[in-house]
């Protein structure tokens, strides 16, 4: 995916109301989703960075509605930075508006296109650096989802139904792996097995959450910790980004995902899958980091809960690799052969290692509670 959508991104640059003279546009960043390039423009002698962005819409099937609710997001963080002295141009995103005063534009190929000022001086992580960097993002996550406590939750639209319902991706799995459209089913059986082997518990938060054990917020939903961005002079977590999936959901989510990501000792995507193993300093860290920003609001029930949110989000993100994996790879960005499977083993590594240190992990939320 990418090139082919991407052919009119000059007509999109002429929509959306950069200021200046074009200088270069390149493309830019890890996300899976999204097609980004970095566009500089020079505007009377002074250099202005953007992020212009083609939003998937094979992903996201309402852009307009997403538009919507990163507008209203961003205003409402805009105020909440602006009341705490912040800079609110660099802690939060900020939409370059369409000439026609759109949030989005669209070519003529039917591509939407959006853009957002360029964060400067900050960076955003593939891997943990150090235990620093991690304990910030949970901060920062933390702080994200107490300020969001406040938004109107009914204002937002769902961006992907069922994002985070474990039980309906392992359906979507299933059948999958029943209609097995490219013929890989024989070679991943060891990873079906290790899906179905835990089928029982897919349910769990889905089931607390009917029963009113877990509480419905507004979630980030994709805490990877290459969406925030670290202040290169600081070393704080400055600004979350990639709020594409900002919908209601749970807090085990936000937590979950991104031990699931920042907390593995392997990267996401490492073709050595016996690299990945859960790093426990890691897991205190962010923990640490994310009670400080949001342990005020958190239940109980929630808390204790966090160690599962880690383990269903890693069991879920296997199962969506493996998922599209078996589909020919149409949903994630992938620059090679068994990308998506790669990235399902690690995952399911993950996952059997947090089963072995399930003990420990439980150990530090209580020191944390
Ligand atoms: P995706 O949904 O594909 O993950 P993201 O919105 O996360 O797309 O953007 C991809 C990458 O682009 C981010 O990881 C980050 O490095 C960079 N990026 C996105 N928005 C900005 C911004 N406003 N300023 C600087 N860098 C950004
Ligand atoms: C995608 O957009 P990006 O790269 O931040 C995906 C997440 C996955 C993640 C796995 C909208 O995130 O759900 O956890 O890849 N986003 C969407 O790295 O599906
Ligand atoms: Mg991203």
């Amino acid at each position: 995916m990418g090139d082919a959508q991407c052919k009119k991104i000059g007509e999109a640059i002429g929509l959306l109301a950069f200021q200046g003279e074009v200088v270069s546009c390149e493309r830019y960043g890890n996300g899976h989703i999204n097609d980004t390039f970095r566009l500089v423009c020079v505007d009377r002698g002074a250099i202005k960075p953007y992020i212009i962005q083609r939003i998937n819409n094979e992903v996201f099937k309402d852009p307009v509605s997403l538009m919507k609710n990163i507008s209203g997001v961003t205003s409402f963080l805009r105020e909440a930075i602006i009341a705490q002295a912040g800079d609110p141009d660099r802690e939060t995103l900020n939409i370059v508006k369409a000439r026609d005063g759109k949030d989005y534009c669209q070519d003529s190929d039917g591509n939407y296109w959006r853009g957002y000022l360029f964060i400067e001086g900050a960076t955003t992580y593939d891997k943990v650096r150090n235990p620093e960097d991690f304990y910030q993002s949970g901060r920062a996550f933390g702080r994200f989802l107490c300020r969001l406590g406040e938004y109107p939750a009914g204002k937002l639209t769902e961006t992907i139904l069922n994002f985070h319902n474990t039980p309906v991706r392992l359906q979507a799995f299933k059948e999958a792996v029943k209609a097995d459209v490219c013929n890989r089913a024989h070679l991943v059986s060891k990873e079906i097995n290790f899906v179905l082997d835990r089928e029982s518990e897919a349910d769990t938060a889905m089931k607390l959450l009917r029963e009113g054990g877990l509480p419905l917020r507004v979630t980030h939903n994709d805490t990877k910790l290459n969406n925030i961005m670290i202040d290169d002079q600081t070393g704080e977590a400055l600004c979350v980004i990639d709020l594409d999936t900002i919908m209601p959901g749970l807090s085990i989510f936000d937590f979950g995902d991104a031990i699931r990501f920042g907390a593995n000792t392997a990267e996401e995507d490492d073709p050595d899958s016996s690299k990945a193993s859960l790093s426990l300093e890691l897991f205190e860290i962010y923990t640490k980091g994310y009670m400080e920003g949001c342990k005020e609001v958190l239940t109980a029930e929630e808390r204790t809960m966090l160690p599962m949110g880690a383990k269903l989000m890693t069991y879920e993100c296997g199962m969506r690799f493996l998922t599209d994996f078996l589909q020919g790879d149409t949903y994630f960005h992938t620059s090679r052969d068994n990308h998506n499977l790669d990235r399902a083993r690690t995952q399911f590594a993950l996952v059997a290692d947090m089963e072995k240190k399930w003990v420990e992990m439980k150990e530090i939320i209580n020191k944390y509670q």
